[in-house]
Formats: structure tokens, sequence, C-alpha cells
């Protein structure tokens, strides 16, 4: 089997080429080989594909439409994965996890790929998705009865977002906050801005975490 960075090449170049077709069947060529796994496909293929188009766009301004369309096609990737994360799952832990991103803010992927891992992990996960108002998330959060509340946070604008939302749930409450994303991974005083249980940004944090917690 090539190597995970051969692989990365060639996904890039067909993403660059904007050739969908091409670049999935890239990932599917990846998604076959029991040698690489789902969270080494998401952070050393799928996440850094992205990051990568805009550390590209230094000298030259990239239209929307190319990050629309490279977004898209990374979603296929995602959803083609679904089986193969059900596949690979531990064995079920019995708590539950809701994943979400707050109101505005539309970087989902990374959001859709924390679910999985907490799959993976044998959570029963819930995404709710994207630009999710407040009122919706604290509805979800009584409807689900979660024992972890996963929020990716992608915008450094959305810390202050996620500040609030947190001073509105309950003193005592009865989950595990946990918050990673772009945002948090990137801001040197993100412990003062927002009071959250675990800071997390891989696969590796949410594996340490749940040893942690259960
Ligand atoms: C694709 C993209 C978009 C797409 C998003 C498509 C979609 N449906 O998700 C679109 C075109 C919609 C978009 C829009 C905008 N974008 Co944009 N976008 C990007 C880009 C190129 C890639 C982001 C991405 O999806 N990466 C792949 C994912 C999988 O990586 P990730 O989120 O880091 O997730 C990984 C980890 O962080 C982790 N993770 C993520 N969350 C969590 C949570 C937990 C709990 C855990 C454990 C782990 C975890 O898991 C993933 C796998 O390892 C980045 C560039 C960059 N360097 O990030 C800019 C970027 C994020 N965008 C940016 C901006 C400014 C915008 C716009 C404001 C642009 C505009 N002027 O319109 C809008 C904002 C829209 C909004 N209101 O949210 C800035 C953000 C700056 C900032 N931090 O404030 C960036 C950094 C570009 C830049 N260099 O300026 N964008």
């Amino acid at each position: 089997m090539e190597s995970i960075n051969a692989l990365f090449d060639q996904f890039t170049e067909a993403l660059d080429e904007n050739d969908k077709s091409k670049a999935i069947s890239v990932f599917q060529k990846a998604l076959s080989s029991s040698d690489l796994s789902i969270p080494m496909l998401y952070e050393h293929l799928l996440a850094p594909s992205l990051n990568h188009i805009a550390s590209n766009s230094k000298d030259q301004e990239i239209p929307i439409w190319k990050e629309h369309l490279a977004s898209s096609t990374v979603r296929t990737a995602l959803e083609l994965s679904y089986p193969r994360v059900l596949t690979d799952q531990q064995p079920k832990t019995g708590q539950r996890a809701l994943v979400f991103c707050l109101e505005e803010e539309y970087h989902e992927l990374g959001a859709r790929m924390t679910a999985d891992y907490l799959t993976l992990l044998g959570f029963e996960t819930y995404f709710i998705g994207a630009n999710t108002p407040r009122k919706d998330i604290l509805e979800a959060i009584k409807f689900f009865n979660p024992n972890v509340v996963c929020i990716s946070v992608t915008n450094y604008f959305h810390l202050s977002r996620l500040h609030d939302l947190i001073v509105k749930l309950p003193e005592n409450r009865p989950f595990k906050l946990i918050v990673g994303g772009y945002a948090v991974h990137h801001s040197s005083n993100v412990e003062e801005l927002v009071k959250a249980d675990f800071y997390a940004n891989s696969f590796d944090d949410l594996k340490i975490i749940k040893e942690a917690i259960l």
C-alpha cells in the first residue's frame, strides 16, 4: 500500500485540479487499506488537504467556489468513511455524546470528524450540525441527556459566543464539556475566555479524556 504522504499528494493534486471523482477514488483506495486507521486518514489526509488550500493562498486569493468544491469533496469522503467507522468501533461505552457548532459557525467538517472519533471510541454519538442556535442547543441537551458535549469552534469571534453559551448552562451540569477546533487550538488564552472541562484537538486527546471520565 502507498504511504499516507503519497496518498495526501494525490488527493491534494486532485483538489487543486477541481477533480472530485479523482480525489474520491484516491480516498477510496486509502480507505480500503487496513493499515490506515480512520483518525490517520482524517488527521493526515483530509484535514490537512483543506488547510493546505489556505496555506497555499498567501500569494493569490483562492476563490470561494474552490473552497466550497474542496469542502464538498471532503464531505463526500467523510460520508463514505462511516461504514468503516462502525466496523472499527471499540466496545460500546453506554455513554452518549452530542456534537455541534455554534450559531454562525459554518465550518462543520472538524465537528463531523470529531463525531466519528467519538463513535469509534464507543459513544452513541449525535452530530446536530453547524450553525446551531443557542435555543436549539439547550433543547438538544435536554432531549439527548448526553454524558459528553463536544463543541468545535473555528472562528475566533465565536469564542465569546461559546462563553455566552457556557454561562447559560446549569452550574452542576451532568455532562463533561469538551471544546476544540481551530480557534481553540490557535488561541493562547482560551482557558481564560471559556471554562470547559477539557480542551482537545485530536482523536488521541479524546481517547485520553475517555479514559479519564469512564
Ligand atoms: C473550508 C473552509 C471554509 C468553508 C467551510 C465549509 C464547511 N462546510 O465546513 C467555507 C467556505 C464555508 C468557509 C467560510 C468562511 N471562512 Co473558512 N476556512 C476553510 C478552511 C480552508 C479549511 C477549514 C476546514 O474545514 N479544515 C478541515 C477541518 C477538518 O480541520 P479542523 O476544523 O481544524 O478540524 C480538525 C481538528 O481541529 C479537529 N477538531 C475540530 N474541532 C474539534 C473539536 C473537538 C472537541 C476535538 C477533539 C477536535 C476537533 O478535528 C479535525 C481533524 O483533525 C480554513 C483554513 C484553515 N487553515 O483552517 C478557512 C478558515 C477557517 N476560514 C476562515 C474565514 C475567515 C472564513 C470566513 C469568515 C470567510 C469569509 N470572509 O466569508 C467564512 C466564515 C463562515 C462562518 N460564518 O463560519 C479563517 C478563520 C480565521 C479565524 N480563526 O477566525 C480560516 C482559518 C482561513 C484563514 N486563514 O483566514 N471556510
